[in-house]
């Protein structure tokens, strides 16, 4: 059994789409074991999309991502990251599948809806940072 990290993006919680998506994700076969609504800081959002952090358009992506409430949760299931990351679909809602994440409820490249981990370590790592005893970004609603 494998757990992925899951962010519904604050484009998407703005939108009302929290519980459509979490019923997409539930008929796919995920559990959602862990849920939570938060607002990541500036440093959090940096720090979680440093792989990114020498791209163009890495300032509008924090800056997006610290613009709303997200709802962060754990998803588990067999093959949990492949998975998840299939029903979001492509980054770019345009390029995404019908019936994906992404193709239903992303407004654009940048507001794209969802988040997914995309490996087993930075999975780990993404879910410490909101669900361990020291995780690092603990703010509730
Ligand atoms: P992923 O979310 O599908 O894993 P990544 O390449 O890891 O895609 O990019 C992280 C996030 O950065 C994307 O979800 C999207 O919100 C944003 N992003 C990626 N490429 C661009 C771009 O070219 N312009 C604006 N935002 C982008
Ligand atoms: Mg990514």
């Amino acid at each position: 059994m494998e757990t992925t990290l899951c962010i519904i993006k604050p484009d998407a919680v703005k939108n009302g789409f929290e519980d459509k998506i979490n019923e997409k994700i539930i008929s796919s076969g995920l559990k959602i074991i862990k849920s939570k609504k938060t607002f990541l800081t500036e440093e959090i959002a940096r720090d979680f999309y440093k792989e990114h952090a020498s791209k163009p358009f890495f300032n509008e992506l924090v800056e997006f991502i610290i613009s709303g409430e997200v709802v962060v949760q754990v998803l588990e299931g067999d093959n949990a990251i492949k998975s998840y990351r299939s029903l979001m679909g492509a980054t770019n809602p345009d390029e995404a599948e019908e019936g994906t994440l992404r193709k239903l409820f992303a407004e654009s490249l940048s507001k794209n809806a969802v988040h997914g981990s995309d490996s087993i370590d930075n999975a780990k790592i993404e879910i410490d940072y909101f669900f361990q005893e020291n995780e690092i970004c603990s703010r509730t609603r």
